[in-house]
């Protein structure tokens, strides 16, 4: 048997992609040297494949930021304003990526968008009616002659042109099917070059295959691979998916003439039922993604062992032992993590330990003399482990009745005892809570972390952060105040930090998009609170004004998806748990006179199944009702804001406003009012803060823009329920941007007030 990856962790051990990278752009690095990091980074991730024993080693994997981008760039699709700015190919590829600026010439970055489940995101590719689509790029190529000369068996690897297509944007009245057959003969192409090239196998992904597949859908998929497939070829075409299952075109995959099919036996788990349904014709390859590449645990043997055995006794077909997707989405290396005690750390199973996994699944599989060790020890290791059992928080998560879910009196009532609690002017203005993480305010976590600085002197310095900047705030007019958030690294590496039950690494990180990585806490045992984690802050800052100062939370849900669970229990049971945890610290807050506390979901949509028949059932029946448990308690006059960012809410509206917070901030700054227009046709209940200040740019919105954003905004919701606030946190902007940008909003607001109530 054969083993393989879908894609190798390319921002390297130590991260040195993204430091070389962002040296790049300070024009510290020449384009030269930052392409030598690179190659030295490719060749020393091949070699760890090559010598860990896997047989077929995916190569175009790499990128400097997306691969999509990479794959749209290979075929030509550059919008227009890029490429007129005359740039070397690397220069247009970043413009494409993050903006370019010089002098009068601006040219905003393409959209980003999270890369179907994870915490990846891609950048949406832009098609027009002058899209020229053809085989341009290089890197594909120049990466296979530079893993040949290196003796590597190179898999060549590029996503598919139905995922493409589906998760790119078409102006100017084009639709995908115009591009069909430009993009088959270009695929086509790719093929032939491979050829040349004498690469065995094309691994072309297309994970959007695992989404719902309409019938349209369906005949774009056969239309595009039978253009591709008709020529004559050698190299070997595998069409891989990963995320979901193959169901709505498991018939069309087997009856195009691909040379082998990838299907992701974990997340996918209904492709067993499949394969063994359908059959699958003994003159393909299967590539079975039994090794998970979105969680850090070992694979237990005796389970993937049954499953590969049932597999070939149901088929006939040649098996190759995969990941179940790229491992991307994990840490480079838990050998690394030598603080974590040797009991956790023999359970975790990072990029380089699942590549030793295939290797023994190969092994094993074969039955070779002497494997029997390995099967023994790694199933010892699930026989004997040790997850920190809470019997307390048991105690109390067993007990929960109905209403602990259900908050009282309902929402219409308790806006009434708000407004008379607050006393808010007309539109409140608001910020999402992050106060920009000046380069002071990092080194001074720095300090703290490596022992150069106490606690108390930690303290002392955020303490002053906070008192300015609600002085600053007060200046601004702003009417809900909040502290600043200069305690938190990450949003829920701070949070998971505080509760027992999480473990962290030193060096775990994950990419989340271009040179930019987080790194998720492991769920590990019970989770619970054992002190308060944001009163002291909240508190402090309480003091110092008159105003209401808001009290900041990550949701359940956010802090559940953005870690990586635990396997051994379900995860509504670990996400009840920290709701019942994050519900103590509301609790605290209210109690030390913390009346509006916010508890963000930024990525409540992200993890909803693929398949919209699952939404309910395998993910919203437990992530609402766990955001409810965390306020349900709390007085009517307490109010309860919630954020969400990053993604379309359209289709989850009714699902968000049965939250039952009082108060939610969207981004919507994308100018258009889809998202507006949705809330306003659902008859949302929820108080509303649609952001009108985009963070992500750099560019300071006049008064008079913003004006004009909320005279559209006040005319399509109802007035007494809108607030006004950017549309993210400050964190990564500057202080001079965010601060004039808080001003044009709150003097904009004001005008809208006055004139609001000049005509009433
Ligand atoms: N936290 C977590 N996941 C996230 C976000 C988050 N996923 C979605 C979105 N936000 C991704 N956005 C970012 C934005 C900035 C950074 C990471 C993800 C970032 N990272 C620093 C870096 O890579 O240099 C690391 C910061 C650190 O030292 O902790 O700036 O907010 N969990
Ligand atoms: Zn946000």
């Amino acid at each position: 048997m054969t083993t393989t990856i879908i894609g190798f962790p390319r921002i390297g051990q130590q991260r040195e992609l993204k430091f070389a990278t962002e040296k790049y752009w300070r024009k510290q690095l020449t384009q030269n040297e930052l392409l030598q990091v690179a190659a030295q980074l490719r060749k020393n991730h091949w070699k760890v494949q090559q010598e860990a024993g896997l047989d077929l080693i995916p190569v175009g994997d790499f990128s400097f930021f997306d691969n999509l981008l990479d794959t749209a760039n290979l075929l030509n699709i550059v919008p227009k304003r890029y490429k007129r700015l005359g740039l070397s190919p690397l220069a247009e590829y970043f413009a494409q990526a993050r903006g370019y600026q010089q002098g009068e010439v601006a040219v905003k970055a393409l959209p980003m968008k999270k890369w179907f489940n994870t915490n990846y995101h891609y950048i949406v590719p832009e098609f027009t009616t002058d899209t020229d689509i053809k085989l341009v790029g290089d890197k594909l190529f120049a990466e296979l002659d530079e893993a040949l000369k290196q003796g590597i068996n190179a898999k060549a690897v590029v996503i598919g042109p139905y995922t493409l297509l589906k998760l790119s944007r078409f102006l100017e009245d084009t639709t995908a099917k115009n591009f069909v057959p430009a993009l088959s003969a270009a695929y086509a192409e790719i093929i032939a070059r491979l050829d040349q090239k004498k690469i065995d196998w094309l691994q072309i992904d297309e994970p959007a295959l695992c989404l719902d597949v309409t019938a349209t859908e369906k005949e774009l998929f056969k239309e595009l691979y039978t253009g591709i497939l008709t020529p004559k070829h050698t190299t070997k075409v595998l069409l891989q998916t990963y995320f979901g299952d193959l169901r709505d075109v498991y018939q069309e995959a087997l009856t195009l003439p691909f040379d082998g099919i990838g299907l992701d036996f974990l997340e996918g788990s209904y492709n067993a039922e499949l394969v063994e349904k359908n059959g699958f014709p003994a003159t393909k390859t299967l590539f079975a993604g039994v090794v998970n590449g979105k969680n850090v645990w070992r694979n237990h043997y005796v389970t993937t062992l049954k499953l590969l055995k049932e597999l070939t006794q149901t088929i006939a077909a040649p098996i190759v032992i995969n990941s179940s997707t790229s491992l991307l989405h994990v840490p480079y290396s838990a050998a690394t993590e030598e603080q974590l005690p040797a009991d956790v750390r023999q359970h975790l199973a990072f990029a380089t330990e699942k590549l030793v996994e295939l290797k023994e699944l190969d092994a094993l599989k074969h039955d070779k003399i002497g494997n029997q060790q390995f099967l023994e020890k790694n199933d010892a290791l699930f026989a004997n482990v040790k997850h920190p059992y809470n019997a307390a928080v048991h105690a109390q998560s067993d007990h929960l009745q109905p209403n602990d879910y259900e908050r009282t009196p309902e929402r219409k009532e308790r806006q009434q005892l708000q407004k008379e609690e607050f006393k808010l002017p007309l539109l409140p203005t608001t910020t999402i809570g992050s106060f920009p993480q000046t380069r002071d305010v990092r080194q001074n976590r720095a300090k703290f972390r490596k022992g150069e600085i106490t606690r108390a002197q930690y303290d002392k310095f955020n303490e002053e952060k906070i008192a300015r900047i609600v002085k600053i705030q007060e200046e601004i007019g702003l009417d809900v105040l909040v502290h600043g958030e200069y305690e938190r690294n990450d949003m829920v590496e701070y949070f998971g930090e505080k509760l027992d039950g999480f473990i962290f690494t030193k060096n775990g990180w994950v990419q989340s998009y271009g040179t930019r990585g987080v790194k998720p806490p492991i769920i590990w045992g019970d989770i619970s609170r054992t002190a308060p984690i944001t009163v002291a802050a909240s508190v402090f800052a309480k003091n110092l004004t008159a105003k209401p100062v808001k009290g900041m939370l990550t949701g359940p849900v956010t802090i559940f998806n953005w870690s990586f669970p635990r396997e051994d229990i379900a995860p509504k049971e670990t996400v009840t748990q920290i709701a019942l945890a994050l519900q103590g610290e509301v609790f605290d807050l209210e109690s030390n006179g913390i009346k509006i506390i916010q508890i963000d979901e930024p990525a409540l949509r992200e993890n909803l199944p693929l398949r919209k028949s699952n939404w309910n059932q395998e993910y919203l029946d437990w992530a609402v009702p766990a955001f409810r448990l965390v306020h349900s308690k709390v007085a009517p006059t307490t109010q309860i804001h919630t954020h969400m960012c990053y993604s379309e809410f359209g289709d989850i509206i009714d699902a968000i406003d049965q939250l039952d917070a009082d108060v939610i901030s969207f981004e919507a700054s994308r100018a258009d009012f889809t998202l507006i227009d949705q809330l306003a046709a659902a008859d949302f209940q929820t108080e509303v803060g649609p952001g009108v200040y985009d963070i992500h740019s750099p560019r300071i919105p006049a008064e008079e823009e913003v004006e004009a954003l909320i005279e559209q905004i006040i005319k399509k919701l109802p007035l007494d329920r809108i607030w006004i606030n950017p549309d993210c946190g400050l964190k990564t902007r500057s202080e001079e941007e965010s601060f004039a940008s808080l001003r044009n909003i709150v003097e904009a607001t004001r005008k809208v007030r006055s004139s609001v109530n000049e005509t009433n």
